[in-house]
This record gives structure tokens, sequence and C-alpha cells, in this order.
């Protein structure tokens, strides 16, 4: 669709999603009229900046199901997440919902290169989190016959991807190195795994970790990008270009606004993502604050899609670290630690406040080949890697360094920062 065609869908889906929401929808009819604006005034997609935004905090204050705007006897399908305080954040779906999430994903699956001969191993939790049945779903829509694994039990993993021949493996990026790392130590050869892509996401990941993984499993790997909230995996997904990740903006209409004062961002300039549902019926959100840090792009790609691309997610607002003045996204640690050969992509970051001053300890994993008992090659790689970190982040942390195996490994999302100061 070139991007004239694509305004006017837009636009024509927002008119009716706004009249849709005003009527069915008490907490927007509310919101409308605090805002002294009518389903009217929204005559095409520029006009959404006059739309009120939607925070996390609105749907924990409606739990469970205060946003719904279809009727209950609609409803198919309840996912939540988790998240770390309160209430869990709960999605409703309707059959129509489902039917676009899976098209959603499948458009990722197919530009991922995936097809109907395919075997996909589908590692990511099933049950309330919306990565397993959101992969299963796609990956059987496009014909794919599908083990759906959940994560954990990595050894019954291993051995199930090796005999059914599994060609796709779609988990978190942490749990995918777990998996690589643990097919070394396996009874089986890498060369009998018939695995060739990767569908990672749920969690921010960098170039360095892609390459990483993509060594160990022999496999190339996309990213995919999702919140339960506005379907789960699938908004996003990477094409063979791996230029950015293509958005589905016919569903979900994507804005990056200032963080802080919510006031829209040009392209190209980092910023909150928002998403504004276009057609959903279960639960639609009206620019929905996602927290998450990245940059639109509307120029086509050249894998010839149109849809518009946002950058690798770097962070969450709330995931920005200030350490000591110094604002640090643990992606950028990440990055450091993997552009070295002798660490594994397995670390944790614990910051603490001693006497008013912020401390920051970072424990990280040696490879195996690496690893020695000799003090003196252990302190001369701890001080390179220090070294780097200070250059590139511009801080100092207390370093130390463990052994393979030394940092507890993950199924789903990992956990790599404990922040212990009280704000
Ligand atoms: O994580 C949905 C999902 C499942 C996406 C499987 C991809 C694969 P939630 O649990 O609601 O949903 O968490 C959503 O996870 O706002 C981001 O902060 C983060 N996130 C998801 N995908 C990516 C990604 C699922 N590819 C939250 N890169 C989002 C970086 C991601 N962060």
């Amino acid at each position: 669709m070139s991007r004239e065609e694509m305004r006017e869908l837009q636009s024509e889906r927002l008119r009716k999603m706004a009249a849709y929401v005003y009527k069915n929808s008490p907490f927007y009819t509310k919101r409308f009229k605090q805002l002294g604006i009518t389903p009217d005034d929204i005559r095409d997609i520029n006009d959404i900046v006059k739309l009120p935004f939607t925070n996390k905090i609105d749907l924990r204050d409606h739990y469970p199901f205060g946003l719904r705007a279809s009727s209950m006897s609609d409803v198919v399908r309840i996912h939540a997440s988790s998240g770390t305080t309160g209430k869990p954040v709960v999605a409703l779906s309707t059959q129509s919902d489902l039917e676009r999430w899976q098209e959603s994903f499948s458009r990722g699956l197919v530009a991922y290169g995936a097809t109907k001969d395919d075997v996909a191993q589908v590692s990511y939790g099933y049950g309330l989190f919306t990565g397993g049945l959101g992969a299963h779903d796609a990956c059987q829509k496009i014909g794919a016959a599908v083990i759906p694994m959940s994560s954990g039990n990595t050894e019954k993993q291993i051995t199930l991807m090796h005999d059914f021949g599994a060609t796709i493996l779609c988990c978190t990026p942490s749990y995918a190195m777990y998996l690589g790392e643990a097919i070394k130590d396996s009874p089986y050869p890498r060369k009998e795994f018939k695995l060739r892509i990767g569908v990672f996401g749920a969690e921010p990941w960098t170039e360095n970790m892609r390459k990483k993984l993509e060594e160990t499993l022999g496999i190339k790997a996309y990213d995919v990008y999702g919140l339960s909230e506005v379907a789960g995996p699938g908004v996003g997904f990477e094409c063979e270009c791996q230029h950015g990740l293509h958005i589905n903006e016919d569903y979900y209409y994507p804005e990056i606004v200032n963080p802080t004062t919510g006031q829209p961002l040009p392209e190209g300039e980092v910023g909150e993502l928002c998403f504004t549902h276009l057609t959903k019926e279960a639960m639609p959100l009206m620019r929905y604050r996602t927290h998450d840090l990245t940059a639109l792009h509307y120029e086509k790609c050249s894998c010839g899609r149109t849809l518009v691309r946002m950058d690798r997610i770097m962070g969450r607002c709330d995931d920005m670290l200030i350490i000591r003045g110094v604002n640090v996204f643990p992606t950028q640690i990440e990055s450091v630690i993997l552009s070295l050969p002798e660490f594994a992509a397995h670390y944790i970051l614990v910051v603490d406040r001693v006497n008013n001053t912020d401390t920051c300890e970072l424990k990280v994993e040696v490879k195996p080949e690496f690893y020695s008992t000799d003090v003196v090659v252990l302190e001369g790689m701890r001080k390179k890697l220090l070294a780097k970190l200070r250059s590139v982040i511009g801080l100092g942390f207390q370093l130390s360094l463990v052994e393979p195996k030394g940092v507890e490994r993950s199924t789903g999302k990992a956990k790599r920062v404990v922040d212990k100061r009280k704000f």
C-alpha cells in the first residue's frame, strides 16, 4: 500500500473506532467528555492527537474488565501480564481480534521465510502470557507443524527439537542462548539439528546478542515485538533486511511521543511508543503508552514493504537507570559485554546506594573456552572489560567475573537488573 492509501485506511478505521469506543466504553465516553471532544472531531488520522492517552494505571484502576467495549459473550480469550507490582493487566479478545493478531504475527513469520513445511518449536511460556499461544496460533495459521513445548524442561526441549526436526525456534533471546549452550552439552551433535530460524522477542536484546545466537544455534535470528495490551507478539516484526521492525500499522497505529510531556515527536526521533487500536473489538485502547523507547521511519524498506519501521527497542523509559547522574540502559551494558569474545551473554547488575553514592556491581560470566583459574589471566580480562565499559558508558563498575554457568539462567524474560535504591 502506498503511504496515501495507508493514511486513508487508517483515517477510515480511526473514525469508526472513535465512534465505537465513545458508544461502547464508558471509560472513553467519560474521557472524551472531559476533553470536550466527540467522535465527529475525528475526521482523519491526523486528528489522533485530539484523543486522550491511556496508561497502564488506567487498566489497573479498571481491573479486570473495566475497559471492555464488546459484550462479554463475544470475548473468547483472556490474557494477562503480571508486571512487577499490583494487579495484573488484562487483555481481552473476540474471535475477530484473535484472527487479526494471528494475521499480524503470521505476516512476520512469512517475512522470516517460514513456510508450511517448517516445524516450529514454541518455547515461549503458554498461559496468561501471550508468547506461547500467540506464536502457536500464528505458526499454525501459516500451516507449519507446531510443537507446543512451552518454556522450561530444557533437556526435553533439546531431545524433541532434535528428534522432531524443529526448523523454527520461538522463545526469548535469553532462553535461546540457554538452549544453545545446552545443545553443546547434549549428546546430540549440532549438525543433527535442523533449526534455521529463530523468532525471538519479549525482552530487549542487542545486535551483538543476535550474532552470538546465530553462531551458537546456527540459525538466522529475527526480532518480534508486541505487548499483551495491544495484541501480543507480532505487533512488529523484522523482514529479511533486518533494518528495523515493520509495524502492522493497519491494525495498531503507532506514534512516538516525548515520555515526559506527551508531545508527538518527528520521524526518526527516539521517544515513547504509543499505540491506538484501529480494529480491536473487545478492549480497544486509544494512544496507549507502552513505555518502550524507539523511533519510527516511514521511507519504503528495501524488502518492498511499505509498513512503517521502528528501531529495535532500546529499553523502557522505566528501565533507564540513572547511576551517579549517568543515564544507562541495560542493553548498552549487554552490547559492551558481547563485543568482547571472552564473555557470555549472562550477566547481572545490582545497583544500590551506599552513603548517598550509587554503587553498581556487575557480575559477568566468562565463556568456558576462556575461563581460567589463573588469577592473573582473569584479572587481565576483568580490566579489559572494565576499561571498555568505562569508555562506552562512562561509568566505573564493581566488576566480578564468574565461572561458566555461574549466573542463573532464565527460561522466560530474563531479570538482569536489580535496583535496590529507594527513591
Ligand atoms: O512480551 C509479548 C511478546 C511475546 C512479544 C513473545 C514478543 C515475543 P508482555 O508480557 O505484555 O508481552 O510484555 C510487553 O515486553 O512492552 C516491551 O517492553 C517488551 N518487549 C516485547 N517484545 C520485545 C522486543 C510480550 N522484541 C513488553 N524487544 C513490551 C524489546 C520487547 N522488548
